[in-house]
């Protein structure tokens, strides 16, 4: 804690000052927190002497001071009792009734009847993070589920398949050209292959020294304002896009041939196999202009010699997002844009380790393939998590293993997940669902208990460790201590400490990066943040203890390979060439066979500025700044369709219909209608300006399932568009 004293004279409160950082999202934005004398918190302000950020800060990181503070919030454990509504009872009682039902569920019907989803205010609270898997691990049950696999699986599933490199891809900072594949930074703050640290300023700088950017986006995002070269295709092509990018630099002999030749197994059966994806045949599917496919390989492959393509969730949500991110891996294998022999690893990890890698391919292996099944489909595991595309119907599904008990930490299943009715009416079937949440959100109002835990200016906390050599070029670390004291009366539950209390309770044994927890002392915020910090290079009261954020500058260097080592990358598994056939027959189809004449425009997601996916809903300020989320036409759709900006329109798909505003936006390409996600409330609670609506009213997740990751359809869905007299939302 960094501190600095003052007098607020008009209202003599003793006011001071405190660094900190912002937990909402991975931009980990520095700031000032301003606290009164009893520790409330009455202001915060992005740092501008923040090392890393630079003083950046977003509408939801301010609105921090309401959310701590909100009338709304949640500040006893709270039942629900048989009339459906809540009372609040003590912290002690609610674990112990929690308990013995997960004592009685998994007595009667097995440890895999219990699972838990952990959501973003679960993955940004550090000292937590591993207890979820801990729990699960000690009652002996597999059934762990998060965000990540109805977010970004596809690049888990791209390495299992291609092969990974240990000191990673050449970091954007030291590079020439990057090339965005349905990622918005600017607005996101969220990326690999970016530096998200005042992406503002940074895209600025990067293109000061000379760096190319090409954007490939149906929107001409915030970002794509940056490019040097933009490509607006119809959304769900990218697979063929990238495709014919490699294949018109194999052709030209653009690639790194000398990187190849050592580290990639089977490039000729690659190129072959690419020969399907002619420019000209895929610039017509994706409506794009075949000069830019061919601008896009000169400047990446010809022109730059560092930087790599790189996707967030447009690709990744759209049809062939498996493939779509394998085809991104090749994209960066043939041009080797990976750290080299010899060179600085900028960031070799720090928190979850520290040390030099070999410049080397490593299999890592498919996850997927060894391991627990889903019941529903015989899916494996990514990211060592069960899939939340199947949730759902693991929970309604009967049979043994169906889950009985859902534990939510910091996520709101009920509003995030695709096929929201589905979703929403299995979390009611649930014997048990416990949500740790500070909101009354959707998801909390199907729980049986609610479990409202500190915020984050009131723990100490690290950033988030999982992605930390994605955010910080260098090996860095942030901790902060609490700035502000929960509100008075409150009776709080941290996540950790929910679960430390009803493993304690069942009498088991946590497990934490191999450190076994004394089951009868709680461990606190700085015995977690330790054991988690263990294998890094320093001591942890060295991280602990450094004011605004502790930089490791001890240089590493990519290791030579070992001789012994085989690995190669893999370009043209079985599966792939399975998924390449399929992709071909797609881009033979006709124009009309390709699309579903009654549903002719595609949906696709996108982030807004301020909202947090589900996050925001609860601040009246936010609110303000976007009441609810509008559907986003260009204007030449909203003239052919006789849609006025501001009017009421249905958007239906084969799964559901939804009604939203339209809004004129000459950003978004004829043939789509961009809005976002996360909106709505539950189903049959139709308040449009109190919620918007949600986007996953018109999503399945009965079909439309990528393989392997069970990724839903969540872009690129095909719809009808219509003016609307009528608002109603039927899923
Ligand atoms: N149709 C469609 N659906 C989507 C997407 C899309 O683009 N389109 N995007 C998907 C993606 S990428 C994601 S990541 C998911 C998000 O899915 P979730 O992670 O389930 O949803 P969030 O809204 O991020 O949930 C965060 C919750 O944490 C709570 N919270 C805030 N602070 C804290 C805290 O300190 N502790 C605890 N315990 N809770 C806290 C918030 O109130 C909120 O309820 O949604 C997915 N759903
Ligand atoms: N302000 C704000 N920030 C957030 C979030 C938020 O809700 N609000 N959510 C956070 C989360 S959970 C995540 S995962 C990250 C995500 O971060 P990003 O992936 O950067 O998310 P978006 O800003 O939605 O950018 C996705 C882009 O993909 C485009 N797109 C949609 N479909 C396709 C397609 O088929 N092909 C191509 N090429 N592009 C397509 C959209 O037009 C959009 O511009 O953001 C995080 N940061
Ligand atoms: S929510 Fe805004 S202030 Fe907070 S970390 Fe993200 S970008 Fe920074
Ligand atoms: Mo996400």
């Amino acid at each position: 804690m960094h501190k600095d004293e003052g007098m607020d004279t008009a209202h003599n409160m003793t006011l001071s000052k405190h660094k900190s950082f912002c937990r909402i999202c991975t931009g980990h934005c520095g700031v000032v927190a301003t606290v009164d004398e009893h520790h409330k918190l009455v202001a915060i302000q992005g740092d501008r002497d923040d090392t890393q950020t630079l003083g950046f800060i977003c509408s939801k990181g301010t609105d921090a001071v309401d959310s701590h503070n909100s009338d709304q919030r949640i500040l006893h454990p709270l039942k629900r009792m048989a009339d459906g509504s809540f009372s609040a009872i003590p912290l002690e009682q609610a674990l112990g009734e929690i308990a013995s039902k997960l004592r009685v569920i998994i007595d009667r019907d097995g440890p895999a009847a219990v699972a838990a989803y952990r959501g973003s205010g679960g993955f940004f609270a550090s000292a937590s993070i591993q207890l979820v898997n801990a729990f699960l691990d000690a009652i002996g049950s597999h059934q762990m589920y998060s965000n990540l696999t109805i977010d970004q699986s596809a690049k888990w599933v791209a390495i299992g398949r291609v092969g990974w490199w240990p000191p990673g891809a050449q970091p954007f900072h030291t590079n020439d050209v990057a090339m965005l594949v349905g990622c918005n930074p600017l607005v996101s703050i969220a990326g690999s292959g970016f530096d998200t640290r005042h992406p503002l300023k940074r895209i600025r700088d990067a293109k000061e020294r000379g760096m190319k950017i090409i954007v490939i986006d149906p929107r001409r995002s915030e970002t794509a304002e940056y490019a040097d070269l933009f490509i607006q295709p119809l959304p769900g092509n990218d697979a063929a896009i990238l495709a014919a990018i490699i294949r018109i630099i194999l052709a030209e002999g653009w690639h790194d041939g000398e990187f190849c030749a050592r580290h990639v197994a089977d490039l000729d059966l690659l190129q072959q196999a690419l020969e399907p994806f002619d420019p000209e045949l895929v610039a017509g599917i994706a409506d794009i202009p075949v000069e830019s496919l061919r601008e896009a390989a000169r400047l990446f492959a010809r022109d730059c010699k560092r930087g790599t393509v790189s996707t967030g969730t447009g690709p990744s949500m759209s049809p062939f997002s498996n493939l779509t991110e394998h085809m991104v891996t090749c994209l960066n294998v043939v041009c080797g844009r990976y750290i080299r022999e010899g060179e600085r690893i900028g960031n070799p990890g720090l928190v979850l380790g520290w040390g030099p890698k070999r410049a080397q391919v490593m299999d890592v292996g498919r996850s997927w393939e060894s391991g627990p099944k889903s019941r529903i489909g015989g899916f494996g595991t990514v990211g060592g998590e069960m899939l939340t595309g199947l949730l759902a119907d693991e929970i309604l599904t009967p049979g043994p293993g169906q889950i009985k008990c859902l534990i939510s930490v910091g996520g709101n299943p009920a509003a995030a997940v695709p096929d929201h009715n589905k979703m929403a009416k299995a979390l009611e079937s649930l014997e048990l669902l416990v949500s740790l949440e500070p909101f009354m959100t959707p998801t909390a109002i199907l729980a049986d208990y609610i479990l409202p835990p500190r915020m984050p200016y009131e723990r100490a906390d690290l950033h988030l460790a999982l992605f930390e050599t994605a955010i910080y070029p260098d090996a860095y670390a942030r901790h902060t201590q609490p700035v502000a004291t929960p509100p008075a009366d409150s009776e709080l539950c941290d996540e950790w400490f929910a679960l430390w209390s009803l493993a304690s309770r069942l009498g088991q044994q946590l497990v934490c990066n191999g450190v076994e927890l004394d089951m009868q002392t709680p461990p606190g915020d700085d015995a977690l943040l330790a054991i988690m910090a263990k294998n890094a290079p320093v001591p942890w009261q060295t991280i602990r203890d450094a004011p605004t954020g502790y930089l490791h500058d001890e240089p590493v260097f990519a290791l030579p390979p070992d001789p012994a080592s085989t690995a190669r990358f893999t370009t043209l598994p079985a599966d792939v060439v399975q998924e390449i056939a399929e992709l071909r027959d797609y881009c033979h189809m006709s124009a009309a066979e390709r699309t579903i004449a009654s549903f002719p425009y595609r949906l696709t997601s996108r982030r807004s500025r301020h909202r947090f996916n589900t996050v925001g809903h609860f601040s009246p300020y936010l609110k303000r700044l976007m009441p609810w989320n509008p559907a986003c036409l260009n204007p030449a759709d909203m003239a052919l369709e006789g849609i006025e900006n501001g009017d009421w329109v249905e958007i239906s798909s084969d799964h559901g219909m939804i009604c939203a505003r339209a809004e004129a936006d000459d950003s978004v390409r004829t043939g789509v209608v961009s809005i976002t996600h996360c909106f709505g409330f539950l189903p049959g609670e139709e308040d449009y300006d109190q919620y918007g609506v949600s986007t996953n009213l018109l999503i399945s997740t009965d079909r439309d399932l990528q393989t392997i990751n069970a990724m839903p359809r969540m872009s690129g869905i095909p719809v009808a568009i219509r003016q609307a007299h009528v608002k109603r939302n039927v899923g």
